[in-house]
């Protein structure tokens, strides 16, 4: 590969993103590919320049876009990861983390072999042991907690792809404890407000037709930092096209950089802008009406609500001056139905979140964008028929009954409500008393760390499954290390999509040193609890190739082609003429729920203003950055290499009322004394002057994880307050406030 770029200039692109978004995904591939090529001379993996050369097809793990790829191996050797050019969720470009993701295999600091612990928990005090002694030993207490309290009280929480056999796992146990922090920490409010209105979800990967849009409201929703692959690509090629965009953040953002119109809000105030918004929509009868005449229910009531929302009521509030709202509720409407209010994805923000995303819902449907070129697009399912195994034990509790009367809208369980049912209550009859931990560090990924250390202590059993040793291996009783993603044998991807498609994660290396694939250690783990029948199969070739046989094709084709194209089923837009039906009680798109006021909620969303921070503190913000994954990657020795730890944005004028210079390191404090690590500022314009942000993932405080102790912050420290949505216990985490210290410098 010519070597026209230096590192340096690689790092500026995939860094700041702006560069990677205005020149395309294809540039920032090849970027990451050279990068990986130095950092292989580095790492002494060259491999011979004439040797032999394996392609092995592979699904990366590094975020849960789940882009199609392939390894390049030499003489064995790794040498880079490409994407799969038939995958329509990455069109053969993986984004700079995924081509990093050889730095996942690469990383000395991984978990080796299983750890049993000998101390007291958070001691990190294990003795090595072998898979058998360490399963027997989790194998034993299951069947004790089981007996003593019935199987329900042993949770799962999971986040990757080889979550899903410690879910069979626990469901064959008897348990449906079984939760992941993308729900209640993350999308959680966004699927819910969706269902209500339109009667399904956004899912993942989103079914937003951006590429086809030509007005895109991004509301917090921060593209080209959040790099989800496919977004990126159509994002860049909707702007390449001359799409409007309308950011509304508190942060010059990448996305804010494209944009037609940057609304820099107030933080927490979203809600007030959109309804002002939708009020204007209304009253200059900008929205689709013909649409809203066939396909909604409660437009009048919708009407009647939004009356007093003025966007001067809404001035004050958002500090979006009145012009501003209208001219911006003008684009959408004249560009409609081709404008996509994003729904956004991380979306616990402020504990009032189902409403919010609500209220963007009720504009997509006003403007007549849900199942329409531009707007929201049905996505094919994919037909591959579920492995066939006998019917698991009923459970008899679930995480529900710690709950009487609460979230009556959550579909699924809440990572942070398992967390609170563990410390025990007299209102309980039982406390959750065991927890197995597949891959989401719990110390990082909840708010309120003391609380989940607290509800740790209370457990009869913590079993952490991890490739790293992220913090939370360091409270278990038995660490089981797992090997990378590039090392193992996967469930299928099968994904719904414009085009549905199912791929393939095969094996490119053996695995390293004394770790397992997840589907071994959770069969090992159900054989032992003499849940044989559950695992009818012994390898993973065998589970796959039953799978695939049921949808007619082979595990030697999907080795062959990595991605296989399977036959769409339905229309991907709302036909002419054909009455689209919606699964909601009225059968219309709801905006005014009877749901919601049933359960005493408002059936139209109402706006209440939320706290603003105390003299001198400043709201905490956080969001992603393009080269890393949350804590995932912090320690991946090639992704750190463009990033190693975060800084602080801190608007110029506060930094000079702090006496704050930028590159200098502070201490972050919260309204509640909680601190951080030193982190750096980045004093700059870019952010409003009433809060400061930080990307997420970093400062951690595990000594073993050798690149990212103590580099940078971490957020989670500082969210010890959260406001929960009512509607469906989400957690809002952007409530608390931060104020700064300085360094004191050893003399
Ligand atoms: P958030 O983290 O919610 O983003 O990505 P998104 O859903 O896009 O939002 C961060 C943005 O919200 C920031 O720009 C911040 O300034 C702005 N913001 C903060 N408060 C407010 C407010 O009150 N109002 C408004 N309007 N804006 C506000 C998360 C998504 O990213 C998720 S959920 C996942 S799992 C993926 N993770 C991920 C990753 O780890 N790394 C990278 N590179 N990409 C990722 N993509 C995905
Ligand atoms: Fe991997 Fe990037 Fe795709 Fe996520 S978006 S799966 S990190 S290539």
């Amino acid at each position: 590969m010519a070597k026209s770029l230096s590192r340096r200039e690689f790092i500026k692109i995939g860094g700041l993103g702006l560069g990677g978004l205005a020149l395309g995904g294809g540039l920032m591939n090849s970027c990451a590919n050279m990068l990986m090529e130095e950092q292989a001379v580095q790492l002494g993996l060259t491999g011979a320049a004439n040797g032999s050369l394996a392609l092995s097809p592979t699904v990366c793990e590094i975020c849960f876009w789940k882009c199609a790829g392939w390894v390049h191996t030499i003489d064995g050797q790794p040498w880079k990861i490409t994407g799969n050019e038939h995958d329509p969720s990455c069109n053969g470009r993986l984004c700079p983390r995924g081509t990093g993701g050889l730095g996942a295999y690469l990383d000395a600091d991984r978990l080796r072999t299983p750890l049993i612990r000998t101390g007291v928990r958070g001691k990190q005090t294990f003795r090595e042991a072998t898979w058998d002694e360490a399963l027997d030993f989790i194998a034993i207490k299951m069947k004790k907690i089981a007996e003593e309290h019935g199987p329900e009280c042993v949770a799962l929480f999971t986040h990757g792809s080889g979550g899903s056999y410690f879910k069979h796992l626990l469901r064959a146990y008897g348990s449906n404890n079984i939760a992941a922090p993308s729900y209640a920490q993350c999308r959680g409010p966004r699927e819910e407000a969706y269902m209500l209105t339109f009667g399904e979800g956004v899912y993942s990967p989103e079914r937003t037709d951006i590429r086809n849009s030509k007005c895109l409201v991004l509301i917090g929703s921060h593209l080209g930092e959040n790099m989800h692959n496919t977004q990126v690509q159509e994002f860049a090629d909707m702007v390449g096209n001359g799409g409007t965009v309308i950011t509304v953040d508190p942060r010059y953002s990448v996305a804010a950089s494209k944009s037609k119109y940057w609304l820099p809000i107030r933080p927490a105030t979203d809600l007030a802008l959109m309804l002002a918004w939708i009020h204007v929509i209304i009253e200059e009868q900008l929205f689709d009406q013909e649409y809203v005449k066939n396909n909604t229910y409660g437009f009048d009531e919708l009407r009647q609500s939004v009356k007093k929302y003025t966007p001067e009521w809404a001035y004050p509030i958002t500090t979006i001056k009145p012009h501003i709202i209208r001219e911006t509720a003008r684009e959408m409407g004249w560009q409609k139905p081709a404008t996509l209010v994003h729904p956004g994805r991380h979306v616990t923000w402020y504990g009032d979140d189902t409403q919010r995303v609500r209220a963007g819902a009720i504009l997509n449907a006003l403007l007549g964008s849900w199942g329409r070129r531009g707007g929201f697009y049905y996505p094919n399912k994919a037909a591959v028929p579920k492995y066939k195994y006998p019917a698991y034990p009923a459970a008899k509790r679930s995480w529900r009954d710690a709950f009487p009367g609460k979230y009556p809208l959550a579909n699924l369980a809440l990572a942070s409500g398992i967390c609170d049912a563990t410390l025990p209550s007299p209102e309980r009859d039982c406390s959750f008393k065991g927890w197995l931990v597949y891959g989401t560090n719990l110390l990082m990924t909840l708010p309120q760390p003391k609380k989940t250390i607290a509800a740790m202590q209370n457990l009869d059993l913590l079993v952490a499954i991890d490739l790293m040793p992220a913090e939370i291996t360091g409270w278990a009783d038995v660490v089981l290390p797992e090997c990378s993603y590039l090392e193992r044998y996967d469930d299928l991807r099968v994904s719904p999509g414009r085009v549905p498609t199912v791929a393939l994660r095969a094996p490119a290396f053996k695995t390293k040193y004394n770790s397992r694939p997840g589907w071994w250690i959770a069969r090992e783990l159900g054989l032992k609890m003499g849940l044989e029948k559950y695992f009818p199969w012994e390898t993973l070739e065998d589970y796959l190739e039953t799978r695939l046989k049921g949808a007619g094709l082979s595990l030697a084709e999907l080795k062959e082609k990595g991605v296989v194209e399977l036959p769409q089923r339905q229309p991907l837009y709302f036909e002419d003429g054909v009455q689209p039906e919606f699964d909601t009680p009225s059968g219309k798109i709801e905006l005014y729920s009877d749901v919601l006021a049933s359960y005493g909620f408002d059936p139209v969303p109402q706006y209440t203003a939320h706290e603003e921070p105390p003299d001198g503190y400043y709201r905490l913000l956080y969001g992603r950055a393009p080269t890393h994954t949350f804590g995932r990657t912090t320690n991946n020795p090639i992704l750190t290499e463009t990033m190693a730890e975060n800084e602080v944005w801190i608007n110029t004028k506060v930094a000079e009322l702090n006496g704050i210079r930028n590159g200098e390191y502070i201490i972050l404090a919260n309204q509640d004394g909680a601190k951080t690590n030193k982190i750096k500022a980045k004093v700059t314009e870019r952010i409003r002057h009433d809060c400061v942000y930080v990307v997420h993932g970093f400062g951690h405080q595990d000594k073993r994880l050798r690149k990212a102790f103590l580099r940078g912050a971490d957020d989670a420290q500082l969210i010890t307050k959260v406001k929960i949505d009512p509607i469906m216990g989400g957690t809002g985490m952007r409530v608390n406030f931060v104020t700064f210290e300085k360094v004191v410098q050893a003399v």
